[in-house]
């Protein structure tokens, strides 16, 4: 029995092998997440609402009536999370949304914010 710690009998874990004995308690591993990103779409008052819809299916893998939905919160609301990803993934859609607003010359502005 390994009992490295002063421990309560009731408290240590069980090894399960059919004995009282004990394993000794694992470290617990520190291993961090990354942070994620929302990526966030803002409303603007020129961007046609079938380009935004088109913007949500085309770069996020939104179906018709989520899109619309969203396209309209965005719409009513002021903005809106579209998805959230690691930092890498949320500039690369940041930046195919930005760059396909600015070649259909609609002023829609797309950023990303850190997750609490
Ligand atoms: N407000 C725009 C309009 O009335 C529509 C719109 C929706 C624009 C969402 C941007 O992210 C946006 N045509």
């Amino acid at each position: 029995m390994l009992t490295p710690f002063a421990m309560a009998d009731q408290d240590r874990p069980d090894d399960g092998d059919g004995d009282l004995t004990t394993i000794a308690a694992k470290p617990k591993p520190k291993t961090q997440r990354p942070p994620l990103y929302k990526v966030l779409l803002l409303n603007d008052d020129y961007t046609p609402m079938e380009f935004v819809v088109h913007v949500l299916e085309r770069f996020f893998g939104i179906n018709h009536a989520q899109a619309v939905e969203i396209m309209l919160t965005v719409h009513k609301k002021g903005m809106a999370v579209v998805g959230v990803f690691s930092h890498e993934i949320a500039e690369t859609k940041v930046a195919q949304v930005m760059d396909f607003a600015r070649r259909n010359q609609h002023p829609l502005q797309c950023t990303m914010e850190k997750e609490e």
